[in-house]
C-alpha cells in the first residue's frame, strides 16, 4: 500500500554499519527450544502476557506489551493431534484475547472477542487446552479490538509463531529460521500515497465505474521496523557455511501492512502458504506476504558474500526491515540486489484440478470503502451493510461452499478465515492450494473454497486490524 512518501519525510536511515553485537537466536525469537514453563504450573507452555522493552537498535527502545518478557514471544512447537495445555497469565490490566491463528480449534479457544471466546482477565489466568492441528507453521497473536488505541491488539508486541510438527518432515535443511515481520510505533496519518504496485497491475476486475471521492481518513502508518526483535543493522547476522540449505518460516505479524520480501542474490524455493505445503513448489526472487500471512522457504546458500534479507522498499528496509545473511569467513559490509519486479501470483503454486468436493452452494461479498473524511476514520461494509451481519452469513454443516469476494476498495486486503482452498485470483485458476489468509487485490477479486467443518461462530476479517476494527468483518455461524 502506501508508506514510501512518508518514509521519505524521516525515519532513520541504515547506517551502513556491519552488523554488530547482541541478540543471541534465543532472545530473537528465533530459536527452536522451548519455551519455559513456570514450576507453579503443569502446563505444556505458559504464556505471561506483560508490558515488555524492545530494543530493535540503540536508537529505539520501545516498551509494549509482550509475552514470557519478549516481542515475539517464544516459538511454541507442539505436535500434531498431541493435546496440549497452554497457561497465559495477563499481568496487564486489561483483557486480553490470544488467538491460535492457523489452528482449527473450537471457537471458544480460537481466543476471538467476536466469537465469544472468554478473554483472559487483568490479573487472571486462563488455560488453554486444546489438539494441535493441522501441521506447519502457524501463530498466536492478540485479537483484543483496538479501535483508535495504537497500544492495544495486534499494534502490541502480542505475537509468536507456533510450530505443528506433522511428525513427517524429512528435514532437508541445515538451519530452520522463524523470522516475524514487523512494524513499530505506530501512528495515524491522513496523508498517505497509495504506491504500492503489488496488486495494482491486475486486472482491476471490481473497480466501481464511479469511485467514492470523499475524503480519505486517517489510516495508520509506521516508520519503525523490525524482523524478530531486531532493526537491520543491529544484532547478530544470520550466519551459514556455503552450501546450506535454509528452511525459514516467514511470518507477516504486522497489524499495518502487506510485505514483500527478498534475500539479495539469492532465489527462495516456495514450499508452503500458511504452513500448508503447497502441490506445486516454485522457485521465485522475492515474496509477498498479507498481514497474518506465512510462508515457509528452502534458499541454497551457494552465492558467498555478506547479504541483506529484507524488504524489497528501500526506505522500509532501511528503517529496519531486514536482517543480515552472513556466510562464513566473510567480513564485508552487506550487500542488497534488487529482485527482478514481478507480480506475485498465489496460483503458481497450484494444480490444474481440484480433488476436493464441488462447491454446492456460493456466497458473494462485496467489499466497499466509506472514506472518513479529514481527522475521521474510514469505515468498510460488507455487501452494503456494517458488522456485525446478523445471520446473514449461515453455515450447514458439513456443506461445501464458495466464497466470492470482490474488492471495491483501493487498498489490498488479507482476508482471514479458518481454511480454504484458493480456487482463482483475479480470473486466474489454480486448485490444492489451503490457506488460511488470502490477499484480494486491490480492486480485485479472489475466490476460494471451504467446507463448513468448524461448528460455532467464525469471524471472517481482514487482518490489517484497523480495517477489522473498523467494518471489514462478518461472523459465520452454523444453522
Ligand atoms: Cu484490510
Amino acid at each position: 500500500m502506501k508508506r514510501r512518501d512518508l518514509l521519505k519525510l524521516g525515519g532513520m536511515v541504515l547506517a551502513q554499519t556491519g552488523v554488530a553485537r547482541l541478540p543471541l537466536l534465543a532472545q530473537s525469537g528465533m530459536t527452536m527450544s522451548p519455551a519455559p514453563t513456570t514450576p507453579d504450573s503443569n502446563a505444556d507452555y505458559t504464556l505471561r502476557i506483560a508490558p515488555v522493552t524492545v530494543e530493535l537498535d540503540r536508537a529505539h527502545i520501545l516498551s509494549t506489551i509482550g509475552y514470557n518478557g519478549n516481542a515475539p514471544g517464544p516459538v511454541l512447537r507442539m505436535r500434531e493431534g498431541k493435546p496440549i495445555t497452554v497457561d497465559v497469565i495477563n499481568e496487564t490490566d486489561t483483557p486480553e484475547l490470544v488467538h491460535w491463528h492457523g489452528m482449527l480449534i473450537p471457537a471458544e479457544l480460537d481466543g476471538t472477542e467476536e466469537e465469544g471466546s472468554p478473554p483472559v482477565p487483568p490479573h487472571g489466568r486462563h488455560r488453554f487446552q486444546f489438539t494441535p492441528g493441522p501441521a506447519g507453521s502457524r501463530w498466536y497473536h492478540s485479537h483484543a479490538m483496538a479501535m483508535d488505541d495504537l497500544h492495544k491488539g495486534a499494534y502490541t508486541g502480542q505475537f509468536g509463531f507456533v510450530y505443528v510438527d506433522g511428525g513427517n518432515d524429512p528435514g532437508q535443511y541445515d538451519q530452520e529460521l522463524f523470522l516475524a515481520l514487523r512494524d513499530w510505533e505506530p501512528f495515524f496519518t491522513g496523508t498517505m500515497e497509495d504506491d504500492d504496485d503489488d496488486s495494482h497491475d491486475g486486472p482491476l476486475l471490481e473497480k466501481p465505474a464511479l469511485l467514492n471521492t470523499a475524503p480519505n481518513g486517517l489510516e495508520v502508518g509506521s516508520m519503525t521496523y523490525s524482523i524478530n526483535d531486531k532493526a537491520l543493522g543491529s544484532g547478530e547476522p544470520i550466519r551459514v557455511r556455503e552450501g546450506q540449505r535454509l528452511l525459514i518460516h516467514f511470518l507477516n505479524a504486522s497489524a499495518i501492512e502487506n510485505r514483500r520480501i527478498a534475500l539479495s542474490g539469492h532465489p527462495m524455493k516456495v514450499m508452503a502458504l500458511d504452513g500448508n505445503l503447497v502441490p506445486a513448489p516454485q522457485t521465485v526472487d522475492s515474496i509477498f506476504l498479507g498481514a497474518g500471512e506465512r510462508i515457509d522457504v528452502v534458499v541454497e546458500m551457494n552465492h558467498p558474500g555478506v547479504w541483506i534479507l529484507g524488504s524489497t522498499e528501500k526506505t522500509v528496509r532501511e528503517s529496519g526491515l531486514g536482517c543480515v545473511v552472513e556466510y562464513a569467513g566473510q567480513h564485508h559490509q552487506p550487500q542488497w540486489v534488487d529482485p527482478p519486479k514481478a507480480s506475485w501470483d498465489y496460483t503458481i503454486f497450484g494444480t490444474a484440478s481440484s480433488s476436493s468436493p464441488a462447491p454446492q452452494q456460493t456466497i458473494e461479498m462485496i467489499f466497499e470503502k466509506i472514506p472518513g473524511g479529514a481527522g475521521k476514520f474510514n469505515s468498510w461494509l460488507v455487501n452494503g451493510k456494517p458488522y456485525p451481519h446478523e445471520r446473514e452469513f449461515v453455515l450447514r454443516q458439513g456443506t461445501r461452499y464458495r466464497l466470492v469476494m470482490r474488492n471495491r476498495t483501493d487498498d489490498a486486503h488479507p482476508l482471514h478465515l479458518h481454511l480454504w482452498e484458493v480456487v482463482e485470483i483475479n480470473g486466474k485458476k489454480t486448485a490444492g492450494i489451503l490457506k488460511d489468509t488470502v490477499v484480494v487485490p486491490y480492486y480485485g477479486r479472489a475466490i476460494v473454497d471451504f467446507t463448513a467443518d468448524q461448528p460455532g461462530l467464525s469471524l471472517f476479517h481482514c487482518h490489517i486490524q484497523q480495517h477489522m476494527d473498523y467494518g471489514l468483518k462478518a461472523l459465520f455461524r452454523y444453522t
